[in-house]
């Protein structure tokens, strides 16, 4: 039977859990105008995103449509950006190569996204996708086979509405099993994706998107029903309770609709997704100000990981097929970490125990061992008080040659550490203790 019940039974592939870290990636014809307005805090609401571009824009009195007048002219519409995306810089070998230069073990790309332009040649999007205008060429199947022949794991990302399709906006169910269905197949069939980061789920209940028969039909696939990770994306009810892994979007890390922690309140694998700055379409309305530092980036990681995520960081791609540099930056930042301290994120789970009863630490686990990661340069002498700790004689910073000294404490160890000069310190960012 093809309830949610049934289908809840699936657990979340094991190998997604072991990974840790993906990237994500929003191109499409709104990185043409790459624009967005600017945002004091964080977004959490979607206003500032500029892949929203295309529908921001027919809303009268919205910063989108102003920028858009006063750039494009009155007559200029959305289409029309279509030829511009042209991609002629984009090397997918030179993308891969940085991802998996960034430690991440996976890339999800916008196969479509709410304007429904596909970078797929979809024969249910005719004329609308990039291998019949703009770039004329196939950029997920280029992407997905240079990711791969890189070692790392192929996944799509797909909106089930589409704002301007006429079917969708008068008859969404019909849509959903003439339009939608098929061409998610099609998708499934041509790349065989590893993970499947469905979106746009919220105007209807997963019965009118069909999800459930969907689901079933993917589940039993003979090639990737098995590997496959789907989210909780599935319709307006789903999130955070049905599907597969659960989805958090930028604002708190792993917390759910109803504000419980994720990790803690259900058995269920989760992952966080946001953008490096406040969108995830490249916007190029963004300054320096707007991005997350190498430590925020760092952080991020390491927080998501000790409460049981995944990081999936997006990068918003130019149309010209380039990544912004401050991305890219950020990317061989995480990934230079990544090669001193990874032994405490790949393959780890979240410590039973409190992940904040040190303050400025965060545990991981792996076997026999226990892994702190110290946000900050620890104290010459400190003192965890976790209890789990309490057995532990052996301890060791990754990155650093000599072992330290460690002591049984009333509760938990205490840790001598030495007073190392910058330049023999093992990163610059969030240091690990490994305890035996
Ligand atoms: C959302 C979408 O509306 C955003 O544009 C973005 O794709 C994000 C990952 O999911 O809510």
């Amino acid at each position: 039977m093809n309830t949610w019940s049934k289908l809840d039974e699936r657990s979340v592939p094991a190998w997604f859990d072991d990974v840790k870290f993906g990237i994500f990636i929003h191109w499409g014809p709104y990185s043409v105008p790459s624009w967005g307005p600017k945002r004091e805090s964080v977004n959490t609401s979607g206003e500032a995103y500029a892949e929203w571009y295309g529908s921001a824009v027919r809303q009268e009195g919205s910063a989108y449509r102003d920028f858009h007048r006063r750039t494009y002219g009155e007559r200029a519409a959305y289409e029309d950006f279509a030829p511009s995306f042209r991609a002629e810089l984009f090397d997918p070998q030179r993308w891969a190569e940085l991802f998996r230069r960034s430690g991440a073990r996976y890339v999800v790309l916008t196969a479509k996204h709410h304007d429904a332009f596909c970078l797929w040649p979809s024969r249910h999007a005719w004329n609308w996708n990039s291998v019949d205008i703009g770039a004329h060429r196939d950029l997920f199947g280029e992407l997905a086979a240079a990711v791969r022949e890189s070692g790392l794991r192929m996944g799509a990302y797909y909106s089930l509405l589409e704002w301007f399709n006429p079917l969708y906006l008068s008859d969404p169910e019909a849509y959903a099993t003439t339009h939608m269905i098929p061409q998610m197949k099609e998708l499934v069939d041509a790349y065989g994706p590893s993970v499947l980061f469905t979106d746009g789920e919220w105007e209807h209940p997963s019965e009118t998107w069909h999800s459930t028969e969907f689901l079933s039909w993917l589940f039993s696939h003979p090639d990737i029903g098995e590997e496959i990770v789907v989210n909780d994306r599935w319709g307006r009810e789903t999130r955070g309770r049905h599907g597969g892994c659960f989805t958090t979007e930028y604002g708190e890390v792993g917390y759910g609709p109803d504000g419980q922690e994720l990790h803690m309140s259900r058995e269920r694998k989760w992952e966080e997704n946001r953008g490096i700055g406040t969108s995830f379409g490249y916007n190029r309305n963004e300054t320096l100000d707007d991005y997350m530092t190498e430590r925020d980036v760092i952080h991020l990681l390491v927080d998501t990981v000790s409460r049981g995520g995944n990081l999936l960081l997006n990068v918003g791609p130019t149309a010209d097929g380039l990544i912004p540099v401050i991305m890219e930056e950020r990317l061989a930042q995480l990934g230079e970490w990544l090669r001193v301290n990874g032994e405490a994120i790949y393959g780890t789970s979240h410590w039973p125990e409190r992940h904040d009863s040190d303050a400025g630490v965060r545990y991981t686990v792996k076997g026999d061992a226990v892994y702190a990661i110290f946000l900050r340069w620890p104290e010459r002498e400190t003192t965890l008080t976790a209890p789990g700790l309490a057995g532990k004689t052996r301890a060791r910073m990754l990155g650093f040659d000599e072992p330290l000294t460690c002591r049984g404490a009333a509760e938990g160890v205490t840790l001598e550490v030495p007073v190392v000069p910058p330049e023999r310190l093992p990163c610059r960012q969030a240091y690990v203790v490994r305890f035996d």
